[in-house]
């Protein structure tokens, strides 16, 4: 059965260094796709609705390559720009998992649409907790 890892770029981002550890002999290998629309998209959906469209520090570094850094690390990196190309990608990453003992990341570029998030509600108003008003939290 083969294995295949999902991530955004920023969650991946966070545990990149994890690409230093598995490409060794002793473990099997496996195949990450990560989605590649160079933000972190849902903070930025959640700073657009709290801040009248406006978001800071949402947007990826796109001089960076996941593939990249995944072939500096011994594994096979590659870039998929479209469907066809991510099938093609995804089935070659499977046999060679499979077959090959190697393990694959695909980098699949995908558009910027934000999308709903997923905890609308974690994003209410604060609100008064135990007697401490936020917006006086705010001002100190
Ligand atoms: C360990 C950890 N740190 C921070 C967060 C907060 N967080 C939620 S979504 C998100 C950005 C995710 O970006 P990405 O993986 O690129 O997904 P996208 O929304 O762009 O599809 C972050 C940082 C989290 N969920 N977990
Ligand atoms: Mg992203």
């Amino acid at each position: 059965m083969p294995v295949v890892g999902f991530a955004g770029d920023g969650a991946f981002g966070i545990a990149v260094t994890e690409l230093t550890a598995i490409g060794r002999e002793e473990w099997p290998p496996v195949t990450m796709v990560v989605f590649r629309n160079y933000q972190w998209g849902a903070e930025k959906r959640n700073s657009t609705l709290w801040y009248e469209d406006n978001f800071v520090g949402t947007e990826l570094d796109d001089g960076v390559s996941y593939a990249g850094i995944a072939r500096a690390c011994g594994l096979q990196g590659v870039q998929a720009k479209t469907m066809e190309e991510l099938t093609t990608a995804l089935n070659t990453a499977v046999v060679d998992q499979m077959q090959n003992g190697k393990t694959t990341l695909i980098e699949a570029l995908i558009n910027q649409e934000l999308g709903e998030p997923f905890r609308r509600d974690a994003m209410k108003k604060p609100v008064v907790v135990a007697g401490i008003d936020p917006a006086d939290m705010r001002k100190q």
